[in-house]
């Protein structure tokens, strides 16, 4: 799909504030994926339609992540994770996109998984760093995307991590699994 076509398809799903934070990171994914040997067009595609599911009402999200058998813990953990999953399904089934490798990109941006792709890693760090976000630590974090993909990536989830602590919230298994995996398993 063509990129303006995808951003008009996106738009109707997002705010005004959500949709520039997309284009962001769709602007950020594109260049990590020149940088770091990834696909463009995948990047970009994938970064566009990231966010595809946020605002869809939870009862909605809930009853996909059930009739799609998807990972049942998701409803005992924070809503805010749902829009992932969900959003690669929906993405698949409301805008026609049939790459797998884009569907996961946009599936792990939120928690991230164990043997995470090139794409994969672009599109999740893309989202911690576009030129919109701007809390604690993302500066560093933008500093070591110049120089090492993983050690950014790395750094991203330790801080979201640490963040969730903070706040005394509960933090999804797989972010931990994803913080071991690259922690343990990237150079
Ligand atoms: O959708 P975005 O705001 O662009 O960013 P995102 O999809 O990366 O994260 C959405 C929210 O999910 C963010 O507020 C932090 C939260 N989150 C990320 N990982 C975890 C999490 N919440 C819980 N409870 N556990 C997690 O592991
Ligand atoms: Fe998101
Ligand atoms: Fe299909
Ligand atoms: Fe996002």
């Amino acid at each position: 799909m063509e990129r303006n076509l995808a951003l008009l398809k996106v738009k109707e799903q997002l705010t005004e504030h959500r949709y520039n934070h997309t284009i962001g990171v769709m602007e950020t994914a594109i260049i990590l994926a020149k940088k770091y040997g990834a696909n463009e067009k995948k990047a970009e595609l994938a970064a566009i339609f990231h966010d595809y599911a946020k605002f869809r009402p939870k009862e909605e999200m809930k009853q996909i992540i059930m009739d799609q058998k998807m990972d049942a813990r998701l409803l005992q953990f924070n809503s805010e994770l749902w829009h992932a999953p969900v959003g690669a399904f929906l993405v698949h089934k409301e805008a026609g996109i049939e790459d797998e490798e884009i569907l996961d990109a946009i599936r792990f941006h939120t928690s991230g998984r164990v043997g995470m792709t090139l794409l994969e890693k672009v599109i999740y760090l893309a989202d911690y760093i576009e030129p919109g976000r701007h809390f604690p630590g993302v500066e560093e974090v933008r500093e070591l995307a110049e120089k090492s993909l993983n050690d950014a990536l790395k750094k991203s989830i330790s801080n979201t991590i640490f963040f969730l602590m903070k706040k005394g919230q509960p933090v999804f298994p797989a972010t931990f699994h994803t913080y071991n995996d690259l922690i343990m398993n990237s150079e």
